[in-house]
């Protein structure tokens, strides 16, 4: 089964990004998983909105509608020995071919494998994706996926094995579905104001520094008080003050982002 998290079309909204005129998507992706639901959360908040709006083109499919034994099976013991499970490269074959051969993009799709072994991802990484026309997902369970399915995807896709950091999930879901939400914020449309991609932790403005802490009304709350340089009207006074806690907060959390 695919899910499709497009509501249907009844009328071509006007949204920046979308191709003019051809309502085509301005981002195609798909997930394969054997857990398809994990993706129906993209339907929630400004993503889901994107993709009601036809700026985004998701669909998710079930790795198991790839099998043809009556078990439906997906995984194997791994050659060499060792604990675990493998998923079989078969399934994976004949999805990926499902793909390529449903693939009207000009450039090669790119095959994002969400890996703990993978290079980190990063908001690098992040800003390049969302420039693509084309994402795949394939998210392994497991120990992974038999790497032969990757050495023949190189000759079709532009394959990234990628991972969100330094600990390990069950499987590739989760982490796609990080990625996925990094990426398409990205793309113009998705996020309604794009100045508030600017000042964000990472960003290039911030100097690659973590963001610094913010304040709304009441101006005290609890007896505690917001600092007094905010309500200053001083504008040049709080773009210091912003710059220098966030020089601090990364000395102490991330000194290897100075
Ligand atoms: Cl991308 N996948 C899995 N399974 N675990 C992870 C990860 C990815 N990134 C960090 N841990």
């Amino acid at each position: 089964m695919m899910r499709r998290l497009t509501t249907a079309a009844t009328k071509a909204t006007p949204v920046s990004g979308e191709d003019a005129g051809t309502g085509k998507a301005a981002m195609r992706i798909d997930a394969i998983s054997i857990f398809p639901q994990y993706f129906d959360a993209l339907q929630l908040s400004l993503i889901g909105k994107a993709i009601e709006h036809g700026l985004l083109d998701v669909r998710a499919h079930d790795l198991r509608e790839f099998t043809h034994d009556r078990h439906r099976t997906v995984d194997d013991t791994p050659y060499g020995g060792g604990a675990g499970m493998v998923m079989k490269p078969e399934p994976w074959g004949e999805a990926l071919d499902s793909l390529l051969a449903d693939d009207d993009s000009a450039r090669r799709p790119v095959l994002i494998v969400p890996s703990p072994s993978g290079h980190p991802f990063t908001q690098e990484i992040a800003a390049d994706l969302a420039g693509k026309d084309h994402l795949v997902f394939a998210c392994g369970r497991y120990e992974g996926i038999d790497h032969r399915v990757l050495d023949w995807a190189a000759d079709h896709f532009d394959v990234r094995e990628l991972s969100l950091g330094d600990y390990v999930l069950n499987g590739g879901e989760v982490a796609a579905l990080a990625m996925i939400e990094t990426v398409v914020r990205l793309v113009p449309g998705v996020i309604g104001n794009p100045q508030s991609l600017v000042e964000e932790s990472y960003s290039v403005s911030t100097e690659g520094m973590l963001e610094y802490p913010v304040y709304t009304k009441p101006a005290v709350w609890r007896d505690l008080e917001v600092p007094g340089v905010l309500l200053s009207g001083d504008h040049g006074a709080v773009d210091d003050w912003r710059a220098e806690r966030s020089r601090e907060i990364t000395a102490e959390r991330r000194p290897d982002l100075l």
